[in-house]
């Protein structure tokens, strides 16, 4: 049996989180059009009968001298020192850049082997020869696929590469399992991808999600969860209740949606917006978010 620690890193919105559920064939990680979606270390677990690859999906790699940006940094960074291989995801349909060159020279200094997922081949402005040309000459890449985490092209050829690489190994989760996230921290991801998928521009990074119930009712067997949507500025709570509190309906009902499909309970989910100035500046909100 192979078993593999498999960091997954890259830009951010190079497709990262969108590749890990395609390849668990579940929704492990939050996606968005928007960059820097995922905020901590997310495991996802794929078994069948070559063995276990274990993925860590880990925020976008984005040079920045704010220290939210650098916290997510870290926690990229910090999942490298366990991992047997690196996926590194690079966007096809955009130049490699300072980024690119930034991570490859971090990525050169462990010595762990590096497999390449050129993805999002199913776009025109896709060019895996571009990509191709910027890595080649790095010894420490076992190899460039050109892949599709959206359409699922290239996957099969991907996995085939990570087991040949993966050492050999027993298992280390159940193979029921594709995830470890505690139940709280699902419901918040669900109800944050909900909303990030819905608003613009700085929004998506002004927000988290904060679970400040979640308990199971006695008399009717209902899971209920009572979440708070925090935005930075009070103008920004309107943006995300919507007219009529049209947003917020259909955050509320989507999360519901999904989070019944999640959990073994009917869901009652109560879902409001406050604001909270500068919380991005207070270590304990940061601590409690980014691990
Ligand atoms: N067309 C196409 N779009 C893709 C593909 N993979 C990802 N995307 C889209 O790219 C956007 C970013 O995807 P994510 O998976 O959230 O990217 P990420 O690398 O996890 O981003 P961060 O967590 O912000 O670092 C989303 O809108 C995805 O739907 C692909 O293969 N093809
Ligand atoms: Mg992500």
């Amino acid at each position: 049996m192979k078993c593999a620690i498999v960091s997954i890193i890259g830009r951010p919105s190079a497709g990262k989180s969108t590749l890990l559920n395609t390849i668990c064939k579940e929704k492990v990680s939050i996606t968005a059009p928007s960059p820097q979606t995922t905020r901590n270390a997310i495991r996802g677990i794929f078994t069948e009968d070559r063995g276990q690859l274990i993925f860590i999906d880990t925020p976008g790699y984005h040079l920045s001298d704010k220290s939210f940006n650098q916290r997510l940094v870290e926690v990229a960074q910090a999942s490298l020192s366990e991992s047997d291989i690196i996926l590194y995801v690079v966007d096809t349909t955009r130049p490699p850049g300072a980024e690119e060159e930034k991570i490859l020279s971090i990525l050169r200094t462990i010595n762990v082997p590096i497999i390449v997922a050129a993805n999002k081949t199913d776009m025109k402005e896709s060019s895996v020869s571009d990509v191709e040309e910027f890595l080649s000459y790095d010894p420490s890449i076992k190899g460039i696929l050109p892949l599709s985490a959206a359409s699922r092209d290239g996957v099969t050829e991907l996995l085939t590469l990570l087991f040949k690489t993966a050492p050999e190994g027993e298992q280390l989760y159940p193979e029921e399992f594709y995830t470890d996230q505690p139940p709280e921290f699902r419901a918040a991801e669900i109800i944050r991808e909900k909303v990030v998928n819905r608003v613009s521009q700085e929004l998506p990074h002004a927000l988290y999600v904060d679970i400040a119930d979640m308990e199971i009712d006695e008399k009717t067997g209902k899971l209920w969860i009572r979440a708070f949507i925090i935005v930075e500025r009070e103008s920004q709570v309107g943006i995300v209740v919507g007219k009529k509190g049209s947003g917020i309906q259909a955050i509320r009902k989507e999360a519901q949606k999904e989070l019944k499909h999640l959990f073994p309970y009917d869901i009652h989910l109560d879902v409001r917006v406050k604001s909270q100035a500068k919380w991005k500046k207070k270590s304990n909100i940061l601590n409690k978010l980014i691990y």
